[in-house]
Formats: C-alpha cells, sequence, structure tokens
C-alpha cells in the first residue's frame, strides 16, 4: 500500500542485484538478465527464453533494420529449417570446423529417416540450391534476399545468454550479383548499416573492418566485421559482412548467362547479426542497480510513479494520467504504474532494476508547484520540471541520455586503445586489459603463436587506414602489412 511511510523507505530489496558488475561480472550478467526479465532458463542447456523485455529489444533492432533493407529492395523470404546432409556438405569449407556444432534430426516419430536433417546452423547451402535453379540470366540479377529466423549451433563451451546461446535470432541476408564489383560494395554498405544498428539503436561504438585470414569465414573470399569492446577487457563480434566470391557458385552451380551470352557463376556475399547484440548492450550500459536502456530500444522509455497520501490520491492520480496522456502524444513510450500494492520506493527499484531511462515522480508536494521530479536513469541526476515543459523536455532528456550513452561507452573505447608497436607493449596493453592496435604483418603463423601464449587474437583492421611505410609487425618484426586491432575475445 501506498502509505504515509512508504515515500522515502523502500523495503529491505530482495529484488535488488547482489552482485556488483566490477566485483563478479559473471553473477552481476546473470543476475541482471533474470532480475529484469530479460531472460528465463528453458528446459535444455545453452537455450534460453527471450522474455518480453527482451523480445521487444529485437523487434526494434528488426524494424530498424527491415526498413533499411527494404528501402535499399533487399526481399525477405523464408526457408525450411532441415537441411538433409548432403546439401549441408556441398561446400566442403563451409562444414570443415562446424561440423561437431552440427545438430542433427533422425527420425520423424518412431521411424529412422533415411538421410540425416540438420537443424540449420546457417542456411547458404540450402538457399543457394534454390538460387542455382532461380537465376538463369543477367536479368534474374541481382538477387538480394534475407531471412529473419533462429539458427541452433551446438557449442560445447559453457553457455551464455545473448553470448553464446545454442539457439540464437538473427537475419541472414544472402544475395547474389553479376560482378564482383557490386558484391564487393555492398559488403562494405551492409557493415556501414551494422555499425549504424549499434550506434543509433544500441548507442554502441563498435570496431568496423576486415578480419585477417585465420579470423575470416573460411567460406568466404573475405569477411568485414564490427568488434564491440566490453568493460572486462574482452571483444565481442557483432555482425559480419562476408564476400564469398565465388566459392559457392561453384559448388553448387548458380550460374546465368551474361549479356554476351556467356555462361558465368554470380558473385555472392552474405551477412548476419544475431540476438548477441542484446548481450553486448547489457554488459555495456548495465550497471551495480540494474539495466541501463538506451531510450531508442526501450519498450518504456519513461515510467511515471505517483506518490500519495490518502487526502492527495485523487488529485495526483489525475494529475499523473493527465502527464501520461500528453507524452503519449508527444511520442514518448511512456508507462503509468499506478499499482497500489506497490510502495513508491518499491517501484522505484523495479524500474532501475529494468532499466527504464527516466522515472517521473509526481507527488502532492510538486503538484503545488506545479512540477514534477524527473529522475535518469544512466546518471542518477534528478531534477524539477514543469508539468507544462514536460512533453518537451521528456523527449529531449531521452535524446541526450541516448547521446550520453554513446558518447560514454565511446569514451571507453578509445580510452582503452594501446597503440603497440612491440611484443613487450602488447603484453603489457594485454594485462592491462586494453584494446591492441598495431602495424601487423597479417601472417597466420604470427597471429596463432600469440593467440597460442596469451589467447588474444586479431579482430579486425579498418578499411581506411594510413598509409604502410616501413613498419614492422608488432609481434614478429618482419614487415608490416595493415593496420589491426588485437585483443582477448569472446
Ligand atoms: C558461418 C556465415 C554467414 C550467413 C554469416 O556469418 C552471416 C549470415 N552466414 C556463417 N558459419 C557457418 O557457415 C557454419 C556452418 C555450419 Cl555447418 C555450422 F555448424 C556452424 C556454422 N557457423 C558459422
Amino acid at each position: 500500500m501506498a502509505s504515509k511511510d512508504s515515500k522515502n523507505t523502500a523495503p529491505k530489496d530482495t529484488k535488488g542485484l547482489t552482485a556488483k558488475k566490477s566485483d563478479d561480472p559473471s553473477e552481476w550478467y546473470t543476475q541482471v538478465l533474470q532480475k529484469a526479465e530479460l531472460i528465463d532458463y528453458g528446459p535444455v542447456s545453452g537455450c534460453y527464453i527471450l522474455r518480453p523485455a527482451a523480445y521487444s529489444i529485437w523487434e526494434k533492432v528488426q524494424q530498424y533494420f527491415d526498413q533499411l533493407l527494404k528501402a535499399d529492395g533487399v526481399k525477405n523470404v523464408y526457408f525450411p529449417l532441415l537441411i538433409p546432409e548432403s546439401l549441408l556438405s556441398k561446400e566442403e569449407k563451409h562444414v570443415a570446423g562446424f561440423a561437431p556444432e552440427v545438430a542433427w534430426v533422425e527420425t520423424g516419430g518412431h521411424t529412422k529417416l533415411p538421410e540425416r536433417l540438420a537443424i540449420r546452423p546457417t542456411s547458404e547451402t540450402i538457399m543457394y540450391e534454390a538460387y542455382a535453379r532461380w537465376i538463369r540470366s543477367y536479368k534474374d540479377l541481382p538477387l538480394r534476399l534475407n531471412q529473419w529466423c533462429n539458427v541452433v549451433r551446438w557449442e560445447f563451451k559453457h553457455p551464455v545468454p545473448f553470448l553464446r546461446s545454442r539457439e540464437f535470432l538473427w537475419q541472414e541476408g544472402h544475395t547474389c550479383f553479376a560482378s564482383m564489383d557490386e558484391a564487393v560494395r555492398e559488403t562494405e554498405k551492409i557493415l556501414d548499416w551494422y555499425v549504424q544498428v549499434f550506434r543509433e539503436l544500441y548507442a554502441l561504438p563498435v570496431l568496423a573492418g576486415r578480419k585477417s585470414e585465420a579470423e575470416k569465414f573460411a567460406g568466404a573470399e573475405y569477411t568485414l566485421s564490427v568488434e564491440a569492446f566490453l568493460p572486462n577487457g574482452k571483444a565481442v563480434q557483432g555482425a559480419t559482412s562476408h564476400h564469398l566470391g565465388q566459392h559457392f557458385s561453384k559448388a553448387q552451380n548458380i550460374m546465368f548467362t551474361d549479356e554476351k551470352q556467356q555462361q558465368q557463376y554470380v558473385w555472392q556475399n552474405s551477412w548476419g547479426i544475431s540476438t548477441r547484440s542484446i548481450g553486448v548492450m547489457v554488459l555495456m550500459h548495465g550497471d551495480d542497480r540494474g539495466l541501463v536502456l538506451p531510450p531508442r530500444i526501450a519498450e518504456k522509455q519513461a515510467v511515471i510513479v505517483p506518490i500519495y497520501f490518502d487526502d492527495s490520491k485523487k488529485k495526483v492520480l489525475q494529475e499523473a494520467a493527465k502527464v501520461r496522456d500528453a507524452l503519449a502524444k508527444a511520442g514518448v513510450r511512456v508507462h503509468y504504474d499506478d499499482r497500489e500494492e506497490y510502495s513508491p520506493g518499491w517501484k522505484f527499484n523495479e524500474w532501475e532494476i529494468k532499466g527504464v531511462p527516466l522515472r517521473i515522480e509526481i507527488g502532492p508536494k510538486d503538484l503545488a508547484k506545479k512540477q514534477a521530479m524527473v529522475a535518469r536513469r544512466d546518471t542518477g541526476e534528478k531534477k524539477a520540471v514543469l508539468l507544462a515543459k514536460l512533453k518537451e523536455d521528456v523527449p529531449q532528456l531521452l535524446e541526450k541520455i541516448q547521446q550520453d550513452l554513446y558518447a560514454k561507452a565511446e569514451k571507453h573505447l578509445h580510452d582503452s586503445i594501446a597503440h603497440v608497436t612491440s611484443r613487450k607493449e602488447a603484453e603489457k596493453a594485454l594485462e592491462q586489459k586494453k584494446l591492441l592496435y598495431g602495424p601487423w604483418c597479417g601472417m597466420t603463423d604470427c597471429e596463432e603463436e600469440f593467440k597460442g601464449k596469451t589467447t588474444a587474437k586479431s579482430l579486425n583492421s579498418p578499411l581506411q587506414q594510413p598509409k604502410m611505410k616501413d613498419e614492422k609487425c608488432f609481434l614478429c618484426g618482419q614487415k608490416a602489412s595493415r593496420w589491426f586491432y588485437f585483443g582477448k575475445s569472446y
């Protein structure tokens, strides 16, 4: 009940986090996900329930990215979940290395199937089998399709919700072009869109660039990626955009007749972003009080908590409802928490754990001054705003929070980059949980050797970079070919 003494004395909090982000990050992460009601555990290890709070974030990503795709002429499709073993094995490099991760269906009811069926780990082979039949002439190109779906990869490393789950949601784009040039240009365009998703929605800065030979998708000519850098000193791949060259079109015979009546293999790309991105956002912005949501992906952007006593109840509830209506009209995703069975303090805690960007408190003293108290989730700052100004100030504040979260994360990223020119500097920087940036030879054995000793690997290499003069590889001292980011990674 909202009673006289409920205003400042929240009940001993049983909902709050008991782990600190800096002391025990993995316990903190587990608690945040559960207490913010993003995730619950399903009956199968590594397969998680995405509750409404998590799924709504994914829907925002879908909406935003889908719009970019549609405006650019990409069409959505849905291909079957089950892929016959013979089809999955069509492109050797595709399955090589991945085979231990494939989950299989072997029986239908009580009958053993004549051929095992893979639960899609990715859909290259099943889509390209159809592409080979659909594409006949240059007039059928480009063919640019995307699907939003789930995939299963039977990881054996211990599962982590969002970051390393056995089933996850993603979009996978699969495109075919008549020329290599068009395909190459598309890989960079898509990469840019992924940068935008991270920046504009998740308020996360990422490093965009090209993967090393060792870290690229084996079925690709080259792989572009965006990488985020987490507060725990680990990098994590956020999305990828591959140029597949003609590897798959040759393996699966995807050919077209060009304008000179010549038979040609198509040039292909594939690209994807997954629900892993939600985990990156949680880890990056969350704090000791719980989740911190960037306003653009928050289902509830502001929550109104009325504070009243018996004699002020009617008036407060009335005014709070008016504020809700005015904010909704101004385009704010506002929630009015008028539950009577919880105290204001209890509600404050709940919305804090759940990461709602703004809390608007309305009590009798505030109303007497024609104002409300507005508290920011990200900084804890609280200030009075005139009721009449809420409809302008709240949207502005939300935008400010979005920008500030990005700026804070960007500063962390910037401060975490160590420019290195020698192995000694590199090892020291890793101990300090830094990200390495240095001139590198690009050789796989050089990368492998360093990875064996430090577990750090190459992340990517910016597409635009300073001209190489006579730089030496920071690891082996041989001639360097490009500037690369290195770091410990998820
Ligand atoms: C690589 C490549 C690519 C479309 C993307 O990264 C974006 C969206 N696909 C995915 N990859 C596999 O090809 C793969 C294959 C098998 Cl058989 C597997 F079991 C796991 C895999 N994991 C990743």
